[in-house]
């Protein structure tokens, strides 16, 4: 059991991934009695969970995804390859934890079950699944935005007799497709990454896709001596450019329209881009592609063209052509993925002509007909950015709870803070860069500045802090103004909610990172403008 002296705490941090565990070290640092809980058995967050196969960074500047508070550590870790895989990315945060010795401020296979805020005491009490009890002034929800699993409502699915897995929360223990019949349900990024690989060792997989999406080549590769060396030379300019740009990348943005150049410049540009390999292809060729509709069919057709090239059989390219703005669903990076569909132990089910009734406890049952199957991969996404929260569900203000609070609508403050819910923080709460940005920089961001708040209550012995009324509406209406210039909005996606039936249709991602993380700075220096502090 716990040392009972944990049991009255200065703050806890709910997670053990990224911010969590970046935010148990600056809280520690201020002197503060602080402890993270995380459900998992591992340290790591979301990359202690998603061990499926295939699973590697997706963001556009591979080994730029990391902690880059401190030198010593960007100095004395390599990354293996341009595209780290979850392997890497898990050794790399146990290598955090022990060298900044966290792990003994961390309680691992221990959810948080319950948390209400007293108001009397202006504190939070909380339950932790290990029987233990819990009060601190602080509570810090580093819970992940995507990291609450979506298990599909199709009839049938808990009857399933085979193995059965969600790619979110894959087994520690090796799984073995050899000589099975797999089906998997999703083709979004965790599903075309594990498609391929599957398939390698599956006597038959049968991909059942209701949304085509795009894919772009990875061509992930080996970083080499001379690369590391550049990176911890030039190391302060890559992270002062980091910290300027849109997504958190040490590249520039580019500002050219796709339309200012002739469709033969554009090919060469793209073409150049998909040899590459990455993300460049979106983020790095023309300004307009995410906002400007005309320029971004420019794109889609020419990954529409890829694809077609790409596979054999026209009928099944047909099928596999996305048909809304690239990049509006997650655009993701692939190794293969395509051309996994000439395989002939690959089936495509589509499930737009041909929809899923039940799952039976042999396999899964469409209009036309049973597949037969020996296991079941769900790579059906997250309750995303919301999900984690809702499901953590805190008490704040009049016994409120947080789901109830957001039943309608969610609004933040700065995507930091929740009116109704003193002393909580948020990291990569909706309304926030979050999924948009480089999310180990973004959660770096935010635990400083709410750091920075929590040292600054302490010096004024305040007690509380909460998002004032009204805040949070215009907050919601800066949010919404800049998603409303760009093409995110108009396709139903994860990042709009609408992969979760009955969830409200509300753009999540603060688009305007610099914007974001300057205003951060203005409200704490003026003193947390915004905020009532009692
Ligand atoms: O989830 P998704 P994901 N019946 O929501 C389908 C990050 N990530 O886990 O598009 C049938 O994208 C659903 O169909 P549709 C990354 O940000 C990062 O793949 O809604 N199908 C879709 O095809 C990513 O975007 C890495 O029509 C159903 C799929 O399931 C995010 O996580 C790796 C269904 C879900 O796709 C989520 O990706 C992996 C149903 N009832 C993920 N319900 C990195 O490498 C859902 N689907 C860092």
């Amino acid at each position: 059991m716990p040392d009972t002296e944990h049991h009255s705490l200065d703050a806890v941090v709910i997670g053990a991934g990224f911010g969590g565990m970046y935010a148990l070290h600056l809280l520690r640092g201020l002197g503060l009695k602080v402890r993270a809980y995380d459900d998992a058995d591992s340290v790591g967050g979301t990359w202690a969970w998603n061990r499926y196969p295939g699973a590697r960074v997706d963001f556009p500047g591979g080994p730029y995804y990391c902690y880059t508070f401190s030198r010593e550590l960007v100095r004395d870790w390599d990354w293996p390859e341009s595209q780290p895989d979850q392997p890497s990315v898990l050794a790399y945060l146990n290598h955090v934890a022990d060298r900044f010795d966290l792990r003994r401020d961390i309680e691992l296979r221990a959810r948080v079950t319950a948390a209400r805020y007293d108001e009397a005491a202006q504190r939070w009490q909380l339950d932790i699944a290990t029987g233990e009890r819990v009060s601190a002034r602080f509570l810090i929800c580093a819970t992940g935005a995507l990291s609450a699993a979506n298990r599909p409502n199709i009839p049938g699915l808990d009857r399933f007799a085979g193995e059965c897995y969600h790619t979110g929360l894959w087994p520690q223990r090796p799984v073995d497709f050899a000589g099975k019949r797999v089906g998997i349900i999703g083709t979004g990024s965790s599903g075309v990454q594990a498609i391929p690989v599957i398939a390698r060792t599956a006597a038959h997989l049968s991909v059942f896709q209701r949304t085509p999406q795009y894919a772009i080549p990875a061509r992930n590769r080996p970083l080499d001596a001379a690369f590391r060396r550049d990176t911890r030379e030039q190391w302060p300019l890559l992270r002062a450019m980091m910290l300027e740009t849109l997504a958190g990348t040490p590249f520039p943005s580019p500002t050219r329209s796709a339309l200012e150049d002739s469709p033969q410049q554009r090919e060469a540009l793209y073409e150049e881009h998909w040899q590459r390999g990455g993300l460049g292809i979106a983020f790095g060729t023309y300004g307009d592609l995410m906002s400007n509709a005309e320029s971004n069919a420019t794109l889609c057709e020419f990954v529409r063209e890829k694809i077609r090239r790409a596979v054999h059989d026209p009928d099944i390219a047909r099928r596999l052509l996305p048909d809304y703005p690239i990049g509006t669903k997650r655009l993701i990076l692939d190794e293969g993925y395509y051309e996994t569909y000439n395989r002939s132990n690959v089936t495509l089910v589509d499930l737009r002509e041909n929809p899923i009734i039940e799952i039976t406890p042999q396999g899964v049952r469409t209009e036309r007909g049973e597949h037969a199957l020996d296991m079941l991969v769900l790579a059906t996404g997250f309750d995303a950015i919301t999900g984690a929260l809702t499901r953590l569900n805190p008490r704040g203000r009049g016994g409120l709870p947080l789901a109830e609070a957001w039943a309608g609508r969610f609004s933040t403050y700065l995507g930091l803070a929740v009116r109704g819910f003193p002393n909580l923080f948020m990291i990569h709460g909706p309304e926030s860069p979050s999924v948009l940005y480089n999310m180990p920089l973004g959660a770096e961001r935010q635990a400083e500045w709410i750091r920075d708040c929590i040292a600054d209550l302490q010096e004024r012995s305040l007690g509380g802090i909460e998002a004032a009324p009204g805040v949070d509406l215009e907050w919601g209406r800066t949010v919404a103004d800049i998603a409303d210039q760009t093409l995110f909005p108009r396709t139903d996606s994860w990042y709009t909610g609408a992969n979760i039936p009955g969830k409200h249709r509300q753009f999540p991602v603060h688009l305007d990172a610099p914007q974001y993380f300057a205003t951060l700075q203005q409200v704490a220096a003026a003193g947390y403008a915004g905020f009532s502090l009692e």
